[in-house]
Order: structure tokens, then C-alpha cells, then sequence
């Protein structure tokens, strides 16, 4: 197939999950173009059967905000034109699934009549937070509504969906998933640990944007109780908008030493794989990406009970679920685990054999294969 992949290139979890789907959709022969405003991060050497067209937006003093979506439907347009691609595959409803709706109306009404059928994938704050703002929701909706085929990231975030937007389309639930060639234990005992902790000390990770979203200070917080307890340290990796609170944090707490802020990184699986206990102590997670992928490289993740976390995590078995905010549970959970080695291995194996059997990137790629044949029959 011809695929058309559209997502926000260079922040959050969406655009990983898009780029990491154009990869293997181009390994298993499928031509994939990404149509951004930038080159996505996890895109930045040459791949076969891999291309990028870049969304030009051109700025004139009348346009206060430059119109981005109006650039990027008519480069949808334009490349489907060019590279006769069967269809387009958009990540984050708001505003790509418009543009993709724009793109498709413009083909059918050229001259050539050509179909352009689109899928739609949700992935949450899409749904749970902007396609609530009311100078966004009913165009979500419309566009969601008028998508070719429509999938979200977990069972939560479909039943979400239909309850927050009251829309009449079948969802298609296709987890997030990983590559579990790529993410793997192997580094766990190597030099590398060195550069980051004492042989004594237990390591602890985090990932993610560093927005409110994330409760970057509920992680210092934590690692702050667990590190009375347990020779450690913290590795947080990412950046955004609450990293200086949480360095301040860090520091009155007198701890900063111990946090390592590494920032945005690359090769995440191989600062991953270094790590014993991944804290991702979120308000919401649709889904929770980054605890599937500390998963993957036996790293137990503890987290909070929320939207799709537990459908990723088996509470006591693959990680622990908390209440929102719950430190002292969270650390406790962590010290546990450090104090019972038995233990911690026990559930490190199991959540890597949760992330091999269930959440694969080869179980799940096939289904979105499947979906996409589903949409093309449907559309022919
Ligand atoms: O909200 C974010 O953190 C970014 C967001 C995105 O769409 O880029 O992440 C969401 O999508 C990820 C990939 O599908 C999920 O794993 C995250 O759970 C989800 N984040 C939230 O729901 C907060």
C-alpha cells in the first residue's frame, strides 16, 4: 500500500507512535510518505521506502495565525496527486483529521474524481482535553465523524470517545505498541550503568514531556522517600514546561546531586534498559507508551490507576497501579520492590512477557494492515 502518514513530528506520544508505525509499515513493503511541518525525530536517517514532504506555511504580516491547516491539506492533496497514495493515515484528531477531510474533498471534486479515504487515530489529549475546548469540539467531532475509519489507542479512550462526542462511528481499538527486538533487557548490567549510578545504587527512570499532565514534581516527591531507603538515583528523561520546578524541588529537598536530567534523547531504549523502576505518576494516560517501553527492557513500571493504564499494567503483577497524587504509595510500591530482589526480577520478566505477547509491534502492525483493507473495501 501507499500510505499517507500525517502527526505532530517533534513532541509527544503520538508523533513516536506514528513515526515507529511509518518505520515498520515501510519494513513490511509498504511505501510511506510523512506529511509534516517538520521531519519527525525518530526519523533522521534515510530508510527505504521512507519519504517526507515538508508543509510549507507561509507567513504574511494580514495573518496573525498563520492558517497550518490549510497548508497541510492541500500538501495532502498534492502528494496523494503525485504518489497515488491509497489512502491517509492522521495521528491526533485536532487539526489533522480537518485537513485530511479538506484534502479528501478536494481530490473527489478535481477533474481525475480521486478517492482519498482517511483514517483517524485518537490518542487522548486530542479527545480528553483540546477536542473539549468548545471553540474546538464540534469541529472534532465533524471530523472525526466523517473519517473513513477511525481507531484509539486503548478501550478507555473509545469509550471516552463516544460518551464525550456522542458520535455514531465504530471505533477500532489498536494499542500502542512496541518493538521488542529493539527493547530489550540487554543493557541492564552493563558498563554504561556506571556512567549514571554506583554499582550499589538502583536506578529509577522517567520519561515524558514535562507537562502538568505528567506530575513531574509527584516523581521528585517519590524518589525523594524512596532514596531514604534505598541508595539510588533518578534518571529523568524528556524536557518541557515543569522541568525548573522540579529542579527547584530537587533542590530544596537536597537531592539534586542524585537527580540526572539528561533531556531529549534519541536512542530512549538505551537509557531505558539502564533503569530498575519506571515512575510515571500521571493525572491521565490514555494509554501510557513510555510504561509499555520500560516494560519491554524489564523495567517494572509503577503508575497511577487511570484511563488506559491498567489495560498496559496488571496491578501487582507487571507493575503497580496508585491513586492520582498517592506518593507514599507509589514509594513504598518502589522500596518494596528494591527490598525484595526476588521480587523485582519476578515482575520485571512478566511485564516484558506482557509487552512480547500483547503489545508487539509484529501483533499489532498486522492489525493495522487489516484496518486499513477494511477501509479501502469499504471505500472502493
Ligand atoms: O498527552 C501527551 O502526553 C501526548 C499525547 C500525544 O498524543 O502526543 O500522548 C498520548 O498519546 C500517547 C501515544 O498514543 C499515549 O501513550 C499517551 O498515554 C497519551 N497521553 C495522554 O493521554 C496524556
Amino acid at each position: 500500500m501507499k500510505i499517507g502518514i500525517t502527526c505532530y513530528p517533534t513532541y509527544g506520544g503520538s508523533g513516536v507512535v506514528a513515526t515507529e508505525l511509518g518505520l515498520e509499515l515501510a519494513q513490511r513493503g509498504h511505501e510511506v510518505h510523512f506529511i509534516s511541518y517538520a521531519q519527525p525525530i525518530r526519523l533522521m536517517t534515510p530508510q527505504q521506502n521512507i519519504h517526507y514532504h515538508e508543509v510549507e506555511v507561509s507567513r504574511y504580516p494580514l495573518f496573525e495565525y498563520p492558517p497550518y491547516d490549510l497548508a497541510l491539506a492541500t500538501r495532502m492533496a498534492e502528494v496523494a496527486e503525485l504518489y497515488d497514495l491509497d489512502l491517509l493515515h492522521v495521528h491526533y484528531a485536532i487539526p489533522h483529521s480537518v485537513s485530511a477531510l479538506l484534502a479528501r474533498q478536494m481530490l473527489a471534486a478535481a477533474p481525475r474524481k480521486r478517492k482519498l479515504p482517511f483514517v483517524t487515530t485518537l490518542h487522548g489529549t486530542d479527545i480528553t482535553l483540546v477536542g473539549l475546548d468548545r471553540s474546538y469540539l464540534p469541529i472534532t467531532r465533524y471530523s472525526i465523524e466523517q473519517s473513513d475509519g477511525v481507531t484509539a489507542i486503548s478501550k478507555y479512550l473509545k469509550e471516552r470517545t463516544h460518551s464525550v462526542f456522542d458520535i455514531k462511528n465504530n471505533i477500532e481499538v489498536i494499542y500502542n505498541f512496541v518493538n521488542c527486538d529493539l527493547y530489550t533487557p540487554n543493557l541492564k548490567a552493563s558498563e554504561q550503568r556506571l556512567e549514571y549510578a554506583a554499582p550499589h545504587e538502583k536506578i529509577l527512570v522517567h520519561l515524558s514531556n514535562f507537562r502538568p499532565v505528567k506530575r513531574l514534581t509527584d516523581v521528585i516527591e517519590i524518589f525523594d522517600l524512596v532514596r531514604k531507603e534505598v541508595p539510588s538515583k533518578l534518571m529523568l528523561i524528556g524536557d518541557g514546561p515543569d522541568r525548573s520546578q522540579a529542579e527547584w524541588l530537587a533542590v530544596q529537598k537536597g537531592i539534586h546531586d542524585h537527580v540526572l536530567f539528561l533531556g531529549k534523547q534519541d536512542r530512549i531504549r538505551e537509557k531505558l534498559a539502564l533503569a530498575d523502576i519506571m515512575l510515571l505518576p500521571s493525572e491521565l494516560e490514555s494509554f501510557g507508551l513510555a510504561a509499555l517501553e520500560a516494560m519491554a527492557c524489564e523495567v517494572v513500571p509503577i503508575a497511577t490507576r487511570v484511563g488506559g493504564l491498567p489495560e498496559v499494567i496488571d496491578h501487582a503483577r507487571t507493575g503497580y497501579l496508585a491513586q492520582v497524587g498517592d506518593v507514599r504509595a507509589m514509594a513504598q510500591y518502589a522500596i518494596d520492590l528494591f527490598k525484595d530482589p526476588e521480587l523485582l526480577h519476578g515482575m520485571a520478566t512478566a511485564a516484558r512477557e506482557v509487552a512480547q505477547t500483547r503489545f508487539c509491534s509484529s501483533k499489532i502492525i498486522p492489525q493495522y494492515e487489516e484496518f486499513y483493507r477494511r477501509v479501502l473495501e469499504k471505500a472502493s
